[in-house]
């Protein structure tokens, strides 16, 4: 291998994509021999349950009578000043624009007046709402896009991400330079192989399994009413895995619609493989999804989706060959299309087949981590470029 590189890497602790893919690649690339900094208010679940060699930094700052909220980014942007300044970092590779990619440039701006030591090169990666629901909001939007501009590169978990990046933020300014890099899974934990948790298709039931954190943009108690439809005169059953905002809803609807029995809210788990391997058929009906990478975990695990047809997860979902797909505001069609993979186990179960070689072929770890680890040696090679 050439030279390790120091890489810290700024995101979210709370459960949800970004943090899991922050996390899964600071392991991955710790796992290649770079020394690897995670910098967050709290330990995210998926470093904090794994022994791989990354060092955490947890800043929180201090609360104080005048702020209204304690501003952990500006912690973690002291921290990553002062780490950079004792071991000089190569890469600052910040995951979801707001606020990590802003507090990676104010740490690569302050850190250009040390004349001792090259200032890092600033990564940003898009994942989704960063852009599309508060990055785009007019409170932010003016600085979302300065830190479009002043990264040293941008990257974007799907296609269709970065096209509504372009065409919402480079308009007023020269197009910005997005590389796409697909979110990535771990083939061996989401396995189809691994032991099933007894709960998903107990008795034999078929079993609808969905996770999130249950935000409006996830829309369960919409996915709730379409099981619902789907299930009527069937034995089958639906598991929700994950905590959030609309959990309460959800149980409302579940028993209005008389069907408390057949939906199990399990909260949040780390445990995922076990849950979604046994699963019948995995669910999501999103009205935003830049990629949607609990679907490529299920399918990894060799198990069909049924997704509503937005954003980026027409890239990862095949429509009628890894899963079905259907029209954001079709509920009778999202019904239907979950009953027929409840009904039909040798249909469930070629999709599925088809889906975990998907996984392999398009998003495994080894193909996709390589990609962020060359884009990091080509920023640093910038280093040694002569200046014009
Ligand atoms: O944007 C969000 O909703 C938050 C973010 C997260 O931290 O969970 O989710 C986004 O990033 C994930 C990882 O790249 C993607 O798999 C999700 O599709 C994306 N969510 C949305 O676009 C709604």
């Amino acid at each position: 291998m050439n030279d390790p590189l120091r890489i810290g890497v700024i995101c979210h602790p709370t459960y949800g994509g970004s943090g899991v893919v922050a996390s899964e690649l600071a392991l991955s690339l710790a796992g290649l021999g770079h020394q690897v900094h995670l910098f967050s208010h709290e330990v995210p679940p998926r470093l904090a349950r794994s022994p791989g060699p990354v060092q955490m930094h947890v800043a929180q700052g201090i609360p104080y009578p005048l702020f209204h909220s304690t501003p952990h980014d500006l912690a973690i942007t002291s921290r990553v000043l002062e780490l950079h300044r004792e071991i000089g970092l190569d890469i600052l590779h910040a995951h979801y624009a707001l606020p990590h990619a802003v507090s990676a440039f104010l740490a690569r701006e302050a850190a250009k007046h040390d004349t001792d030591r090259r200032p890092p090169k600033t990564v940003t990666t898009l994942h989704g709402t960063d852009i599309t629901l508060v990055g785009n909001d007019p409170s932010y939007a003016p600085l979302t896009e300065h830190i479009l501009l002043a990264s040293d590169a941008v990257t974007a978990v799907s296609e269709d991400l970065a096209r509504r990046t372009r065409e919402n933020f480079c308009t007023r300014v020269a197009p910005c330079s997005i590389e796409v890099v697909p979110n990535f899974v771990d083939l061996e934990e989401f396995s189809p192989d691994v032991e099933a948790n007894t709960c998903v298709n107990e008795g034999g039931v078929p079993t609808a399994v969905h996770v999130s954190n249950f935000r409006a943009v996830k829309r369960v108690p919409w996915l709730i009413e379409a099981f619902a439809d789907a299930c009527e005169g069937i034995e089958a059953r639906l598991v929700l895995v994950g905590d959030g905002p609309e959990q309460a809803a959800c149980r409302r609807i579940a028993q209005e619609r008389g069907i408390q029995d057949r939906v199990i809210f399990l909260g949040e788990r780390d445990a995922l493989p076990a849950l979604l391997a046994p699963a019948t058929v995995f669910c999501l009906a999103s009205t935003e999804e830049s990629f949607g990478l609990s679907s490529l975990e299920a399918m990894s695990c060799g198990t069909p989706v049924v997704a509503t047809r937005v954003g980026g997860v027409c890239e990862v979902v095949e429509d009628g060959k890894s899963g079905l797909l259907v029209d954001v505001n079709d509920r009778q069609g999202y019904a239907q299309a979950l009953r027929t993979l409840l009904t039909d186990p040798d249909r469930a179960q070629q999709l599925g087949k088809n889906a975990r070689a998907r996984a392999e072929a398009e998003f495994a770890r080894e193909k996709v981590v390589p990609r962020y680890e060359a884009l990091y040696r080509r920023l640093v090679a910038q280093n040694d470029e002569p200046t014009a």
